[in-house]
């Protein structure tokens, strides 16, 4: 079976993650930007680990410097998804990177790349959703002012609060105050937790941050008690196995825990994270999830029902995308 053509709803994918070396390369060339260190001999994105990886990643961002920079990477992103049959993305968006921690930059950004979305979805049928994601080391108090430019453009398209970045800083509680606000404007929430630190981090998601997903959470396997009580929560995790593989966590998809979470009973979803920066994309993470364990074509729509049931958008888009 070719997996290609089957429909797919991804929950979790960074914007910036999705840019295709050649894009980024492309645009460092227009801008004259030094991007030393970002690429390997082949082209590809070079990173040793995690840490190494959040560096390149925000490396290859500095060509990103307009809203029309960021349209033109959401059309790119957006293609490549329909590509892969995806007929539903949020993205993580982070006005860090764009620079515009500031409102009403972000307000720019933010309309550029809706314009941009609304005509993917014309042309190419791919409805996008946004999800406003603070970084995680760049601490609590930048994470209230993207909280804040979250809550202001709260409404049909951006529908989400999140964080991603380097989980083993802090802890989850210390950005309490930036999910409170974007909760009370509306927001359904969402944190990285149980990727590159263990369970105690998705207790503090659940407990502090009180998200109704969680990014990762593989790691709960470590600890059946938890593993329970998001079975009893009904909470989603956002799994991207291929993430995991190519960062270490797992060495190779039969040893990944996706098959033991997914029996035990957790609601799960399948995404690619950062593609190019993974080597993965939504049609390799399905044949890879076929061939380690088993999975057909009725696992898959079980998948895509819940990532459909978990998606933040409001239910008129769910009803059309059903
Ligand atoms: C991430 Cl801030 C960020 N960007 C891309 N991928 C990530 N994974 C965890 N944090
Ligand atoms: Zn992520």
């Amino acid at each position: 079976m070719s997996w290609q053509d089957f429909p797919k709803l991804e929950l979790h994918l960074h914007l910036e993650g999705a840019a295709p070396p050649d894009f980024i390369r492309r645009l460092g060339q227009e801008k004259s930007v030094n991007l030393s260190g970002v690429f390997d001999e082949r082209g590809q994105y070079a990173f040793r680990d995690f840490a190494h990886f959040l560096q390149v990643y925000e490396a290859a961002t500095a060509v990103l410097r307009s809203p029309d920079d960021y349209a033109r990477l959401i059309s790119e992103v957006l293609a490549r998804a329909a590509e892969n049959g995806v007929i539903y993305t949020e993205i993580f968006l982070s006005p860090d990177f764009c620079g515009a921690r500031d409102l009403s930059a972000w307000r720019d950004y933010m309309a550029a790349m809706q314009d941009a979305a609304a005509r993917a979805e014309a042309r190419l049928g791919i409805v996008m959703r946004g999800i406003v994601t603070c970084i995680r080391h760049f601490g609590p108090e930048k994470a209230r002012e993207t909280a804040l430019c979250a809550a202001e453009t709260a409404g049909d398209w951006i529908v989400g609060f999140g964080m991603g970045g380097d989980e083993t800083r802090g802890r989850q509680g210390d950005f309490a105050w930036a999910f409170d606000c974007a909760r009370e404007a509306g927001l359904r929430l969402t944190t990285h937790a149980g990727e590159f630190a263990g369970p105690a981090s998705i207790r503090e998601a659940l407990d502090d941050l009180r998200v109704d997903r969680i990014g990762h959470g593989v790691r709960a396997i470590e600890e059946p008690a938890l593993v329970s009580r998001l079975v009893a929560q009904g909470t989603v995790l956002e799994l991207c196995p291929g993430s995991n593989l190519a960062l270490g966590l797992y060495p190779d998809m039969r040893a990944h825990p996706v098959e033991r979470l997914r029996a035990a009973g957790v609601k799960i979803t399948i995404n690619t994270d950062d593609p190019p920066f993974f080597h993965t994309d939504m049609s390799r993470e399905f044949a890879a999830l076929e061939r380690a364990h088993g999975w057909d074509g009725e696992r898959f729509m079980q998948v895509a029902h819940t990532a459909l049931d978990a998606a933040f958008c409001d239910d008129a888009t769910r009803a059309a995308l059903a």
